[in-house]
């Protein structure tokens, strides 16, 4: 990304980013469908944590990449499909599941304002150029837990295009420093390939992980998956901040990750490569 609005005024730093996977939020092969208790439990977690300031993502899951598929706002306009229709169905979808998440966290007791980066970003092929994240250290600065989400986007060369909420959470950590980012998901951690045997995780993540990924599996995703994750994290370990990719499956792991605790999971350490 080439451009960041000045932020002006030290203002008050968050202490932990935390991106709620659409694959935890939404069942991902589904259309629109909502996890609403797990949504619940993990809202719950963040309003106990609320002495801390954070800042909240959340993906898109089955609100938002099944469209963003079938209107291709992932790539480049093809000529047979209407990309503003794509733009404004997708756009209004995510923003279904958007209301969903800042109504789980007024009921859990917490305070969100929503910070809609589609009226702070501008994007060229499909990457940002221009990014205002000063709606998120004014929500801060006013004890407000702000929350963004992945979305549709103008973009120069496309007309609309896909902001990830992972590219958001690299431009958060970069640019406010918070001590750490958490990944939330459907998944502990990532996942060791293997012939047989229980499932391993990597405990610490590096370059050399990068070499054994594979496409994963799990339903639609047009940013990536975890693969998509993986590599943010590795940007936010280069800016020097600790990135954890963690299970929102598991009652109370996000709530220890938020109290400071180094959790089961992957984590890819402030400075390692
Ligand atoms: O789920 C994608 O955001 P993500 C946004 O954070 C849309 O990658 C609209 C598909």
């Amino acid at each position: 990304m080439s451009r960041h609005a000045p932020l002006n005024g030290p203002g008050i730093r968050p202490w932990a980013v935390v991106k709620l996977g659409g694959s935890v939020l939404t069942r991902k092969r589904g259309i629109e469908a909502l996890r609403p208790k797990i949504l619940a439990r993990l809202a719950a977690e963040i309003a106990r944590a609320s002495g801390r300031p954070l800042i909240v993502l959340h993906g898109a899951g089955s609100f938002g990449h099944p469209g963003a598929r079938r209107f291709g706002l992932a790539g480049p306009p093809d000529p047979r499909t209407d990309r503003l229709r794509g733009a404004a169905i997708v756009g209004t979808e995510v923003r279904r599941l958007h209301l969903a998440v800042l109504r789980a966290l007024v009921a859990a007791g917490a305070n969100p304002v929503s910070v809609p980066m589609a009226t702070h970003t501008l994007q060229r092929e499909g990457r940002p150029v221009e990014m205002d994240l000063k709606p998120f250290t004014t929500a801060l600065d006013r004890g407000a837990i702000p929350v963004g989400f992945g979305d549709v986007v103008p973009d120069e060369a496309w007309g609309f295009s896909i902001l990830s909420a992972d590219t958001l959470a690299v431009a958060l950590a970069t640019e406010l420093r918070p001590e750490r980012v958490l990944f939330v998901s459907d998944v502990p951690g990532l996942i060791a390939p293997a012939r047989s045997g229980p499932p391993r995780i990597y405990p610490e993540l590096s370059d050399a992980t990068l070499l054994h990924l594979r496409p994963g599996a799990s339903g639609i995703d047009v940013t990536g998956g975890i693969a998509g994750k993986i590599t943010a994290m590795q940007a936010i370990a280069r800016a020097g901040i600790d990135a954890g990719l963690i299970s929102g499956l598991s009652d109370g792991r996000l709530a220890r990750a938020l109290a400071g605790e180094r959790v089961y999971g992957s984590w890819w350490s402030a400075g390692s490569r």
